[in-house]
């Protein structure tokens, strides 16, 4: 059931739930988000409830994402993925599995929800109302909206986006969003816009996470992401239609808050602490969404999923495994032979370092694989290195892809450098002048295609000898 109350019961009764009460809104629960995935395991998923200066029961879900296990609870699969398994490729064979197969299923629209059990309207709509927090020291504001999904719909081709873009309480009744240019809600803000039209948006604060998961996932053009999740779970996602914005909205969501913005009425958005480490992108001026109604359940949940510095942080888990997924998927589509396996390192937040690994078959073939991965729709937005390696080197595992990187590449010939490659103002090594574009390395490590069979040999023992050690050690106590 896509419901994040049912979700949370699974988490209480395998006990990787952890309650806690009396967290400040104002940077404590922020640094909760931040040491709590450094444990082992990714932590427990936190539930604050009785938050400084808020009445029990409006309550703010974290970490609930952050662990194979929890992930294979999410998607329902316990049973085909074992979720013991380190570096975890398995999930995203099952993924990219789902991506070939799966047909979208339209959203069902119902009459009635719990989401309605609370319609607040004119003078009662006061975002204040909710826990939000201030996630860290430099923040320049209170973030309601990390795990959320920004609702929008295509004003010419009709098509609904989902989209997780972060929302900041400008005011008691209105909000920022922060889109950069090229993101599907982008795209309608623009059009909208240009029609001279203003752009009615709903914005969905807490729901299962399997829905936030579709809404983050880089999912191409023209695609609605929940009609995606109704075709992983094999039903449609039910819908009400927003009452102020005809948006349709997921009737077990938490909390959702519909507004409209106009061309021209903007406010000053960030900084916000990002999901590279750094307060990348400066204050800029971002539309502001006026706050037409407040829909939200008795004792409402908001799902926050804040950015903090990578690799021990909250998202880059999940995005480690989808985007690889993703890009693996879109390079087969785009007819590259003999993938043999894709990760997007969670070091550089699952963005800026990909490894790609190929069993080459021609010349070219690596610099192809390189290039689409670097610009497939999943890979274009903000990356930074993309590593093609020989299919003897496990992407996920960085010291053998360092290994290989300092062995087979001879950086006058293996580099290629992509520029003015699509980025964003987030981007913290573009100087403030320039954002919006950046470059691209693309290194090639594979051994050369021309003179791979004479290149040097590994050295190892012969597989047979390897085996029949590996098992006098065993018996000796001696363990790798
Ligand atoms: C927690 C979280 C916060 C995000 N915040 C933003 C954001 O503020 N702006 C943005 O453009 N993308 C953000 N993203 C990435 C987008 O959700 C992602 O690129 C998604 O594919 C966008 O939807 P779209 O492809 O339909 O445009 C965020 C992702 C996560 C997981
Ligand atoms: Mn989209």
């Amino acid at each position: 059931m896509l419901d994040l109350r049912f979700f949370l019961e699974q988490l209480q009764s395998r006990k990787i739930l952890q309650v806690i009460e009396d967290a400040d809104w104002d940077e404590e629960i922020g640094a909760f988000s931040e040491l709590v995935p450094q444990m082992q395991n990714g932590g427990p998923a936190v539930l604050f409830d009785r938050i400084k200066g808020y009445p029990e029961g409006y309550r703010l879900l974290i970490n609930s994402m952050n662990s194979l296990e929890r992930l294979s609870l999410i998607f329902g699969l316990d049973e085909q993925v074992d979720v013991k398994v380190e570096n975890n490729t398995q999930f995203v064979d099952w993924f990219r599995k789902k991506l070939r197969t799966v047909q979208p299923i339209p959203l069902r629209k119902v009459a009635s929800a719990p989401l309605l059990e609370n319609v607040l309207l004119d003078g009662d709509i006061d975002l204040y109302k909710f826990p939000v927090p201030k996630w860290h020291p430099l923040d320049g504001g209170r973030y309601i909206g990390t795990g959320d999904m920004v609702i929008t719909r295509d004003p010419e081709e009709g098509w609904i986006n989902y989209g997780t873009y972060r929302v900041l309480v400008q005011d008691r009744r209105s909000v920022g969003c922060y889109i950069p240019r090229g993101k599907h809600g982008g795209i309608h803000r623009e059009k909208s816009f240009s029609r001279g039209e203003t752009w009615p948006v709903a914005i969905c604060l807490g729901q299962h996470p399997l829905l936030f998961l579709g809404s983050c996932m880089e999912y191409p053009y023209g695609l609605c992401e929940m009609e995606f999740v109704g075709g992983l779970t094999g039903k449609p996602v039910e819908v009400i239609e927003g009452p102020m914005t005809g948006l349709p909205i997921p009737a077990n969501a938490e909390i959702v808050l519909e507004g409209e913005a106009a061309f021209g009425d903007v406010k000053e958005e960030g900084p916000f602490g990002e999901w590279m480490g750094y307060y990348g992108s400066p204050v800029r001026a971002e539309p502001l969404i006026r706050i037409k109604s407040i829909l939200h359940r008795n004792n409402p949940i908001l799902l926050g999923c804040p950015p903090n510095r990578p690799p021990l942080d909250e998202q880059s888990l999940f995005r480690c495994l989808f985007r690889s997924a993703l890009i693996w998927d879109e390079m087969e589509k785009a007819g590259v032979p003999d993938v043999r396996g894709v990760w997007c390192h969670r070091e550089g937040g699952s963005r800026l370092f990909t490894v790609v690994a190929i069993k080459q078959r021609y010349p070219g073939h690596a610099r192809q694989a390189g290039l689409i991965a670097t610009e497939c729709h999943a890979g274009a937005f903000f990356g930074r290195f993309t590593i093609v390696v020989d299919d003897d080197i496990e992407p996920w595992d960085l010291s053998k892809v360092i290994w290989a990187l300092g062995t087979r590449v001879d950086p006058e010939q293996d580099v290629e450098i992509l520029r003015r490659t699509w980025s964003t103002p987030s981007d913290p090594i573009i100087p403030r002048n320039k954002k919006g574009f950046n470059s691209r390395m693309i290194i090639d490590a594979c051994r050369p295609y021309e003179w791979k069979e004479e290149f040097a040999p590994v050295v190892t023992a012969r597989p047979e000898m390897l085996q029949a050690v590996k098992n006098k050690m065993q018996k000796l106590g001696l363990f790798i």
